[in-house]
């Protein structure tokens, strides 16, 4: 379907978001594309194709993150400071702040094909509709707008996740993150050069972010609600565990003579499932999600099991209760085992509120489409939660069928997508007219004012 009457209608949008559907497609309906495959190449040729067609500048910066860049702040001769969002004295508005909307375009393995991929295509149109309507009205925003597909927010190839808007937030240094190396040994830096992505670009510097992504639970579904709108993000910690036992034959080796890591990590892996049952129901949730035993073969006994267990909660104290009880657990099993259990905590993620006056925004647009919405948590991380350490952020949701993520079975109706699309565009309207850009909500963000914004821009 030709779509070059208008590039960015709601058929536009269905085109382009079940094309890259197809994009590293399972046999069913999920996607496998993680970070820096050669399908995640793909589905970034994609955005850069679609982007540079429609208008936008791309840059990719050294951690592999793209930004399709829209100037909506006219350009002004050098020293002019009548243009809003142009810091005094530069010699071009492009250097005005940037709002930036936008999510991730990597998967898990055999993964969902909405986690992160809706948001950004979501994000894509939003900006072509915002430019759009600036276009017709002939208002002048005070800041640029640009869409992000943020490098590894899954973490399923290289740990941890959320890496790509961590190391643009100032939370994780680039050059521990270009060393970091998948399963196979091949480091982030290796890759990102694999695929062409090791970019060099000047990231745009963010005044705001707004993001709309799939709930991945099922609070919009049970209450038949449109959108929901995130007011705070649980503590979540990760726990290395590497279980070192002693390799050897499992048909020659008597019982008592043998260390087994297997049957140790096995016990390890309950422990972490059954912590959940010192606390009240859902208050808690825990897995063990990453499991290598070496050396894996059928007739030897494991000499080391290597696992990540995953810890989150609305109440820091509970994980931080759930990880001590753990850490005794483990310790015993070693002790009977007779092996080496060592546990490290790691990708601990404070508990972070989302500034209020961002959640009224969202609300407000809500209201203004004759949607509904509800205020909610995330339990899953997201970019926008690195991103609210560094500027004010807008989350928003849209419903998942069932409420499951992180497999095939993920869905999410058109109808809905859609929905998400316009409140986006709506409350991005609002960011890039100056909204929440002066936000401090005091508690556990400390906001940058435009002023400072301005001043951190280099021209
Ligand atoms: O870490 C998370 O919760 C996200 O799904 N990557
Ligand atoms: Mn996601
Ligand atoms: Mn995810």
């Amino acid at each position: 379907m030709n779509h070059q009457a208008d590039p960015s209608s709601d058929s536009a949008f269905l085109t382009a978001f079940h094309h890259v559907a197809t994009i590293g497609a399972t046999d069913n309906n999920g996607v496998d594309r993680q970070a820096l495959t050669l399908e995640d190449k793909q589905t970034r040729d994609w955005m850069r194709t679609w982007a540079e067609s429609n208008g936008f500048e791309v840059r990719v910066d050294a951690i592999g993150n793209m930004f399709a860049c829209l100037q909506l702040v006219p350009a002004a001769s050098a020293g002019s400071a009548d243009v809003p969002g142009s810091p005094v004295g530069s010699a071009d508005t492009s250097a005005a702040p940037y709002v930036l909307i936008g999510s991730h375009l990597d998967s898990q393995p055999l993964g969902g094909r909405f986690d992160g991929a809706y948001g950004v295509i979501a994000a894509l149109f939003a900006a072509l509709r915002v430019k759009e309507e600036l276009a017709e009205s002939g208002q002048r925003p005070t800041f640029n707008l640009a869409v992000v597909n943020w490098f590894n927010e899954e973490g399923g190839r290289f740990a941890p996740s959320i890496m790509g808007s961590s190391v643009y937030a100032g939370l994780f240094d680039l050059e521990e993150m270009l060393a970091v190396t998948d399963l196979a040994g091949t480091s982030v830096a290796e890759a990102l050069a694999a695929i062409d992505y090791d970019g060099t670009d000047t990231p745009p510097e963010a005044i705001t972010y707004a993001e709309i992504h799939i709930e991945q639970g099922r609070i919009l579904e049970r209450e038949a609600m449109d959108i929901g709108v995130v007011e705070s993000s649980w503590y979540t910690q990760k726990l290395d565990i590497d279980v070192l036992g002693e390799q050897s034959h499992t048909g020659a080796t008597a019982m008592a003579d043998r260390h087994d890591a297997l049957v140790a990590a096995a016990k390890v892996v309950l422990a972490v499932a059954e912590v959940v049952g010192e606390f009240d129901d859902e208050a808690l949730v825990s897995s063990v999600g990453q499991h290598v035993v070496e050396p894996n073969s059928p007739i030897v006994v494991p000499r080391r099991v290597h696992m990540v267990a995953d810890l989150r909660s609305s109440d820091p104290a509970i994980v931080q209760t759930a990880r001590d009880s753990l850490r005794r657990q483990i310790a015993e099993i070693a002790r009977a085992h007779d092996i080496t259990i060592n546990v490290e905590d790691f990708d601990i993620r404070d508990k972070r509120h989302f500034p209020p006056e961002g959640v009224e925004l969202a609300e407000k647009a809500v209201a203004n489409e004759g949607l509904s919405i509800r205020r909610l948590e995330t339990m899953a991380g997201h970019d926008s939660v690195a991103m609210n350490h560094r500027v004010p952020a807008v989350m928003m949701f849209v419903p998942s069928v069932d409420g499951v993520s992180h497999c095939e079975r993920e869905f999410t109706t058109d109808e809905d997508m859609l929905r998400g699309v316009r409140v986006l565009t709506s409350v991005t309207g609002e960011l890039v007219r100056g909204q929440l850009a002066d936000v401090r909500d005091g508690e556990v963000w400390v906001g940058r004012s435009v002023a400072e914004a301005r001043s951190s821009v280099t021209v």
